[in-house]
């Protein structure tokens, strides 16, 4: 038999998953990490059908199912590309990845048919729209408030576009990505003065909100490298002057597989103690970081416990699939509080905004959900000002205060 006690706590609870699946869908998110541009950049600026069935992670999984060697892929051109990926991926399979099932999440966002047999209706849709009143229409159904974009002043095709003087749209912010000078110093010929000049120089171009960079798995701090090197004396001391927030991308394997091309990078667990050394000889450098392999995911936990200068970010890549999204957003809320920032889009195409926060947000909410029940259960129930509370920190408030944005 059901007491009366119980009773009242299940119909507290059902109440309670109401109300933070309410407040998590309409808070705005500020999104700390994407590869997307506005129309300014051009060809940079990507978006619709094609763009959405040829990104990296579709093609990856088409060539699992597809009868088709790399070089045959590569020559088709991008409408048959995508039209070979549809066909394969959800016409002769069902769509069950969590890639496949975000191309679904978004046609079916604008009412276009899921199981269409070629993409002319869903072509001639994306082809009809305004680009800038469809940027509109994308950030608000993400309820997406900005993004950061990862700017490479060293891209042959972007950097004329900041030389020129370029006006942003308010919602994409910018960031200095550090790749080719702290990954690729073999060819960095320059002075280590040289280069401080060269960031001073972007920092003041770009005005970006973050230095980024990402590393692979045998990332070490202290090191022996020049890699260091460039770290110690250009980049944190250009961090420090500036007041600009440093983000380690740590654990991922660069072209395990070329044929691949974008697709081709791996993932391999990292030592969690270089960003802590890190942290630790910096304290006033203020850093973020996420790691691509789940077995790191509690270590950095740890990590960010012991230095409150050190602000996890995001479930990147290989990561972001809802059971694994889960799994670690709920051991941060056991571990962090609500002092971190649970997840970033890395969408790479305008629309991908739109099924990335929507797949992240019920599993965000579904976590929080847990998380006040057994509070509710130890003896403490939740307002509804408290839920907005912790969801506006979670989703603008941590990046806010990192980032100044
Ligand atoms: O290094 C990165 O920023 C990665 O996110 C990308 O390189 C990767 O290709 C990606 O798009 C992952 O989502
Ligand atoms: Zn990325």
């Amino acid at each position: 038999m059901v007491t009366s006690t119980e009773s009242q706590l299940l119909r507290r609870a059902t109440e309670l998953r109401a109300q933070v699946e309410l407040i998590v869908n309409s808070t705005a998110v500020a999104d700390v990490h994407t590869h997307l541009f506005p129309p300014a950049f051009n060809e940079m600026c990507l978006s619709g059908i094609d763009e959405l069935l040829t990104y990296h992670y579709l093609t990856a999984e088409m060539f699992r199912s597809a009868k088709i060697s790399f070089d045959q892929f590569w020559q088709l051109s991008k409408t048959e590309q995508a039209d070979l990926v549809w066909k394969t991926l959800f016409v002769d399979n069902t769509p069950t990845s969590e890639a496949t099932r975000g191309v679904i999440s978004v046609l079916e966002v604008f009412g276009l048919d899921t199981r269409a047999v070629n993409l002319k209706e869903a072509r001639a849709f994306f082809g009809g729209r305004n680009l800038s009143e469809h940027i509109d229409q994308v950030f608000d159904i993400a309820r997406v408030s900005g993004v950061v974009m990862t700017n490479d002043p060293l891209d042959e095709a972007e950097g004329p576009i900041w030389t020129s003087g370029v006006e942003l749209d308010h919602r994409f912010k910018s960031s200095l990505r550090l790749d080719r000078l702290l990954n690729d110093w073999e060819r960095a010929a320059d002075t280590l003065t040289e280069l401080r000049k060269f960031l001073d120089r972007w920092i003041e171009r770009m005005r970006p909100v973050y230095m980024g960079v990402s590393l692979p798995a045998e990332f070490k701090f202290p090191s022996q490298d020049v890699r260091d090197k460039l770290l110690r004396e250009v980049v944190l001391p250009a961090a420090k002057g500036h007041g600009l927030a440093v983000t380690l991308m740590v654990g991922v394997r660069r072209r395990v597989n070329p044929n691949l091309r974008e697709a081709g990078d791996g993932v391999a667990k990292a030592d969690v103690t270089a960003v802590e050394r890190i942290c630790a000889a910096y304290p006033d450098v203020k850093f973020l970081a996420t790691f691509l392999s789940r077995e790191n995911q509690h270590e950095l936990c740890v990590a960010a416990r012991k230095f409150n200068n050190l602000m996890p970010f995001g479930c990147w890549w290989f990561l972001n699939n809802p059971s694994i999204v889960s799994e670690i957003t709920r051991q941060r809320l056991e571990l962090l509080g609500t002092s971190f920032i649970p997840q970033h889009s890395d969408a790479r195409v305008l629309e991908q905004l739109i099924y990335k926060w929507k797949h992240a947000r019920k599993e965000i909410a579904d976590a929080l959900c847990d998380t006040y029940e057994q509070l509710l259960l130890s003896g403490r129930a939740v307002t509804a000002d408290e839920i907005s509370r912790d969801v506006s920190r979670l989703f603008s408030g941590n990046c806010r205060d990192w980032l100044g944005l």
